[in-house]
């Protein structure tokens, strides 16, 4: 019997306590004004559901939850296996030959791929799983009026990383050193509050939904470095998990857990860690079987040993292999899988030795240990070879580990580029180092190796801000994440225009076109600013110790941390090359490693991460080092300045909480590169003694 639900609104939507994001109500509108059918049965079928009825019952739609089906609807959300469907979406059935977006070109649609189509005048989207329904669903509000003009392509999606993965790094207790979020910048957890769960699921769900809709299917709830309270959540404390677990289900979401390698000592009371130890395996099968018997659906475990003061297998002489297959053993009967972070380094390190490179650590640790993980290890692996810097190659290690899975783990907390107070849309980075071929033109990309193992991963950006990431502007690195998780092959600049689309467009009250363009000029160039007035030629860091929030050129130089640029009168830069220096080109297979070796291949925007060279090295931009230096900062500080004043004009295109938080944010992004510019210049002005060639102001 044909069922119709128009009429439930939520009653949680929770729309006016924070900000909707590329959620609000309007983007519902074209949906939400038309007859509808669902057809399939599932809990992620009730949240296409939900979301239909509830824009239904917004926008005067109706809504259908068939068969029989009503013969003028114009829009079909179908299960291809539930049953007879209505002519038009049985029409699309036969559409063998849809052209794939991305994904397998043999038809299948998988457990999260759908087709889209628009047949006899209805808008049609047939999956053969409820996970694909409610991705289609999304991208029919993605495309709003779009998706109904008879023009709409038929295409198959299927995301082309079944992984799409965000960690946060909360911590339940606050700490005292890094807070209630490490490297948060948008307020505190939007889990955990003062050493207990915050219980809060509305808001939960409306974060859920914001994941899923930007194709984000898998989350960690708590910080990698796992302290005493935290690591509760195994044991005592994980009926919380299981809260947070039934809250993201129904979008399709899989909860994950950051474990400490010693929890059968800190809470077990077994007097050893040890993984080949039989106690210990045992107890972590039994803990294990407890965490599934809680949560069916639980993702698995996300580890970081022995890095950063963390336990790890190195204190019982055993390998990162021997730790992570330990874990992956007591997950495997449940279908989970262990991320074990690659991210190993020493960070007692004597910056009087040259030779010691924190560079090489991951692969020097890693690449010995190819084909000795268990299939469910995944080894997570941030995309360069130090911490997420606004440049770095990309690391050595997702080249070396054929047999082995891996995952690709980026930075949406902006720790090292400005925080959420500067604009830095990180869209066009992670595009690069996706889109990089390690192996050269004819190999792979590092979106292949990531889809061939295990995805990619972005440390969270969110918080319980009311704009959700502190910067409004930064939810864009949100957003861009997951679009290019699902689909690594997509232009940045279109990501930023749906983002856009989604967002404001349905609550500007000003010129759609004006607000459109000011953004674009805002955000498109926004990395490279930022990369223009802080540190140079991809030699990284200069920030401020601890916080790592504005300039301090020597504030790492002589610290035990690894991350040095080594300046002095004639020139800068590590050298790590195989000839005269540390040897990391080395761990590049060619051409890079030839490449990056070479003084005169490398590329410009990451000499001084491979070269010390000095000050009048010309690059092939043909400046100098020195001159590159002084350009970059003036114009880098010229380019927020810019920004600024583009901001300005939207005032009164916007609702005034938005435009006055990003003024006030754009104020500060202004004073700060003003800093950087001033301290970068003026130290190598001192150190190097060579003028500005345009004799500008250097102090
Ligand atoms: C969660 C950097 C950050 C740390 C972070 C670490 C990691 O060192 O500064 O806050 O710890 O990376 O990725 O584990």
């Amino acid at each position: 019997m044909s069922v119709p639900v128009t009429g439930r609104l939520s009653a949680d939507s929770g729309e006016s306590a924070w900000h909707a994001a590329w959620l609000p109500t309007a983007a519902f509108r074209e949906l939400g004004s038309r007859p509808v059918l669902v057809h399939g049965d599932g809990l992620l079928v009730d949240t296409v559901l939900d979301e239909v009825s509830r824009a239904c019952a917004r926008y005067g739609g109706r809504l259908w939850h068939g068969p029989p089906w009503p013969v003028d609807a114009d829009l079909v959300l179908a299960l291809r296996g539930a049953g007879p469907v209505p002519n038009a979406a049985a029409e699309t059935v036969r559409l063998g030959a849809t052209p794939a977006v991305n994904g397998t070109g043999d038809g299948a649609l998988g457990d999260e791929g759908y087709l889209l189509t628009r047949a006899s005048g209805v808008t049609v989207v047939l999956a053969d799983a409820p996970a694909g329904l409610l991705y289609g669903m999304f991208h029919v509000v993605r495309l709003g009026a779009a998706a109904f003009h008879d023009d709409l392509p038929a295409r198959r999606h299927r995301p082309a990383l079944d992984r799409r993965m965000l960690d946060h790094w909360d911590n339940v207790a606050l700490h005292p050193v890094s807070g209630q979020v490490e490297r948060g910048y948008a307020g505190g957890s939007l889990f955990w509050r003062d050493g207990a769960a915050r219980h809060e699921p509305a808001r939960l769900r409306d974060y859920a939904r914001l994941l899923a809709a930007c194709g984000v299917n898998a989350i960690c709830v708590n910080n990698v470095n796992v302290h005493d309270t935290e690591a509760l959540l195994l044991t005592d404390r994980l009926g919380d998990v299981a809260e947070i677990a039934e809250v993201f289900r129904p979008y399709g979401i899989r909860v994950h857990l950051a474990v400490t390698f010693a929890a059968p000592v800190v809470l077990g009371g077994l007097p050893t860690a040890d993984p080949l130890d039989e106690r210990v395996r045992d107890w972590w099968a039994a803990a294990t079987r407890r965490v599934y018997q809680r949560i069916p659906d639980f993702g698995g475990y996300l580890v970081k040993a022995d890095s950063e003061g963390r336990p790890g297998p190195f204190a019982y002489g055993r390998d990162h292999a021997d730790g992570a297959n330990l874990l992956a053993e007591a997950l495997a009967p449940h279908g989970g899988v262990v991320r074990w972070r690659a991210f190993v380094y020493d960070h007692h390190q004597d910056w009087r030795d040259r030779s010691t490179d924190r560079a090489r650590a991951a692969h020097d640790h890693f690449a010995p240990l190819d084909g000795r993980f268990a299939d469910n290890v995944i080894v997570q692996v941030k995309f360069g070879p130090i911490d997420f810097q606004p440049r770095e190659p990309v690391s050595p290690v997702l080249a070396a580990m054929p047999a082995t899975r891996l995952a690709v783990e980026v930075q949406a907390t902006q720790e090292y580029t400005g925080q959420q107070r500067h604009v830095c849309y990180l869209g066009p980075w992670w595009s690069e180092v996706l889109r990089f071929r390690p192996h050269g033109a004819a190999g792979d990309t590092i979106a292949d190796v990531a889809g061939a193992g295990g995805g990619l991963v972005a440390v969270s950006n969110v918080g319980d801000d009311p704009f959700w990431t502190g910067h409004p502007l930064a939810q864009a690195n949100l957003y861009a994440f997951g679009r290019l998780a699902w689909d690594p092959l997509l232009d940045p600049g279109a990501i930023l225009d749906e983002w856009i689309d989604l967002t404001w467009l349905p609550v500007t009250s000003g010129d759609p076109e004006a607000l459109r363009r000011t953004m674009h000029a805002i955000m498109d160039d926004s990395w490279r600013t930022y990369e223009r007035y802080t540190a140079p030629l991809g030699v990284g860091f200069m920030v401020r110790p601890g916080h790592h929030y504005g300039p301090d050129v020597d504030g790492y130089e002589y610290t035990q941390w690894g991350t040095y640029h080594f300046a002095d009168r004639d020139g800068v830069g590590v050298d790590r090359t195989r000839a005269t220096g540390t040897g990391f080109t080395g761990q590049y297979p060619p051409p890079w490693s030839e490449v990056y070796e070479s003084r005169d291949r490398c590329p410009d925007e990451l000499l001084l991460f491979f070269h010390h060279v000095p000050y009048r090295h010309v690059l092939h931009s043909g400046r100098t080092v020195i001159q590159h230096i002084y350009d970059t900062h003036f114009a880098g500080v010229e380019e927020v300045a810019a920004m600024r004043e583009r901001w300005r004009l939207l005032a009164g295109a916007l609702a005034p909480a938005v435009h006055d938080r990003v003024a006030e944010r754009l104020d500060e992004q202004l004073r700060s590169a003003v800093e950087w510019r001033d301290q970068i210049n003026t130290y190598f002005f001192r150190k190097s003694g060579v003028p500005d060639a345009h004799g500008r102001r250097i102090h």
